[in-house]
Parts: structure tokens; sequence; C-alpha cells
């Protein structure tokens, strides 16, 4: 039997989905039951009858399914595939931010750990950010905006205010330079730039879209242009390609390519699914403040 008729096998008998982020290799993409952001796989997963969730994407992503499914079991198939953004900040961190600013609403991006998170108001995706900003303005002065300081000074110029940042970025959006987009550009004339706000604001004020993952798939399934220049991880091209077969796609970078997210392939997924590991454990506690924070940003988005 091949890897992927085990795979299949073994989700059967375990009743298990397999969730794989728009980052994940093709191979992964291929053999998941759903692929999509962080959010939206949670989400989805949540509302299913499995009872084990593998969750092929890194780690705050798998304590995202968690959260809003506590009673299934999470598994992360490599245990260290980690966002090295969200390892920027930890409870401590804010709590000495937030004693700072003891006024101020904290907002932050899905991109954090199931305890900060616990520390937080309200959190937000790439998608949202701008209104969850918007609401917050109706009734606080002061927002702390955590963890990625350039999804956080993009929505701040949309809304001419200032927040209170962090120092936090996403190490493989910001090896996105203005040189690759201007280079693109000039080999492929008629395309169109798709940018993810984690780049830099060089990058993101060159774009013709700044979008997240999922809006980006939306937006080149309704859009007449047929090239697309593409500032994010370069695993979301796969999924393009397939959905849109007769539009070309050009990363902006090669380089653009997350070391985390490449950790995950099938036989990690297969070895995940026989051994149930490396399975997510969160605090009923932290869990619960946590999603507080999530379901505050169901309700106004
Ligand atoms: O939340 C996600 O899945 C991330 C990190 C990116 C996006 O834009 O969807
Ligand atoms: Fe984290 Fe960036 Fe990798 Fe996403 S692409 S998981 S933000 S390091």
């Amino acid at each position: 039997m091949d890897i992927t008729d085990q795979i299949k096998k073994l989700k059967k008998e375990k009743n298990a989905i397999i969730l794989a982020h728009n980052y994940q290799l093709p191979e992964v993409h291929d053999i998941a039951d759903f692929v999509g952001d962080s959010l939206g796989l949670s989400m989805t997963a949540a509302k299913t009858d499995a009872d084990v969730i593998v969750f092929c994407g890194v780690h705050f992503m798998a304590e995202t399914a968690k959260i809003l499914s506590p009673d299934k079991i999470v598994l992360l198939p490599d245990k260290k595939a980690g966002c090295p953004m969200a390892d920027m900040i930890d409870a401590e961190g804010l709590q000495a931010l937030q004693a700072q600013h003891p006024h101020a609403v904290t907002l932050c991006y899905v991109n954090t750990s199931a305890n900060v998170k616990a520390h937080c108001d309200y959190c937000c995706t790439s998608s949202n950010a701008l209104k969850m900003v918007q609401h917050i303005l109706k009734s606080h002065e002061e927002i702390i905006f955590i963890p990625d300081k350039y999804l956080a000074q993009y929505v701040s110029a949309q809304v001419g205010r200032k927040f209170i940042t962090w120092e936090g970025f996403c190490p493989t959006h910001a090896r996105l330079l203005p040189e690759n987009i201007l280079q693109a550009r000039e080999l492929h004339p008629q395309a169109k730039v798709l940018a993810h706000p984690e780049c830099r604001p060089e990058i993101t004020a060159l774009a013709d879209m700044v979008a997240s993952t999922e809006k980006m798939c939306s937006f080149v399934h309704n859009d007449p242009a047929v090239e697309f220049i593409i500032a994010t991880e370069i695993g979301i091209i796969h999924r393009l390609k397939k959905e849109n077969p007769e539009k070309i796609f050009y990363p902006a970078s090669d380089k653009a390519a997350c070391p985390n997210m490449k950790r995950i392939n099938l036989e990690k997924i297969l070895w995940s699914l026989q051994d149930l590991e490396y399975e997510i454990k969160v605090s009923r506690d932290t869990m619960d403040k946590a999603r507080r924070a999530i379901e505050r940003m169901l309700q106004i988005t």
C-alpha cells in the first residue's frame, strides 16, 4: 500500500481529518480534507464530528484548532513546527506592555500562542484587522496591537491612528524586498501584484492588492487578470494554480518559503496518525480565556 493509501486508511480508522494551511507543501495540500487559513480551518474542523484533527501548519494554528475544539485530539505532525513571529512575544512581555498602558485595549493577531491570546481583549486575522481596529476605536483611544509590527503599520496607515506595537515580524515575509517586486513587474508587465500585509510597508505600497491568503484566493478567482505576482509564502501558489488552471502565477521571490511550514510531509502525517502525536495540550483555563478573544472577534466580523 502506498503512503497516500496508508494515510487514508488510518484516517478512517481513527475518525480523523487532515487540515493543511495554505503555505504547506503541494503533496500535503493534495491529501488534506481542507486547505485554508488558520482560523477558517479551525472553525471548519470544529463543525465536523471528527475525533482527531491533524493540523498541517505551525504550532499556534494547531492551538487555535484546539481552542475551538477542546474535546477533540489535535495533532501537529512535527513538534518543532513553530512560528518565529508568534514566538517573538510571550505573556510576560505582553503583560509588562499592558502595565505601561493600563487604558489600552489589546488586539492580537491570530499568530500568537494560546497563552498570549488568553491575555488579550480581541483577536484578529489579516483579513479583518482593519475592521477590528475601526470597531475598537469607536469606544477606545488606545490600542496595543501585537505582535506583527508590519501588519500594525499597514492598518495604522489606513485609519490614520498610531497604535502601541511590538517588535514582531515574519522573517519569511520580511525576506521580500522592493527590488523583487520591481524585477517581477518588469518581467511580467501584465501581472497584478498581490501582497500579504505581513510584508514590509515598502512592499505593500507597491502592490495592486494587499490581502490575506484567503482573500488572495477569492480575488484571483474573481479578477479578470490572467497573470499574478504573489508576494507571500510560496506554498499558496500550488492552491492558486489548482483552483485557476487557466491563470499564471509568479512568486515575487522563491526565498519566501517558511522553513517551519515545510517541516511537514506525508511521512510525518502518517506517523502522526499512527502514534497520535504530537498532541496539542493547553490548560482549560487558558483555552477558555483565549477563546473569549476569538469569540469577541467573531461577534464583530
Ligand atoms: O492566519 C493565517 O492563516 C495566516 C498566518 C495567514 C493568512 O493570511 O491567512
Ligand atoms: Fe510564521 Fe511567517 Fe512562517 Fe507564517 S510564514 S508561520 S508568520 S514565520
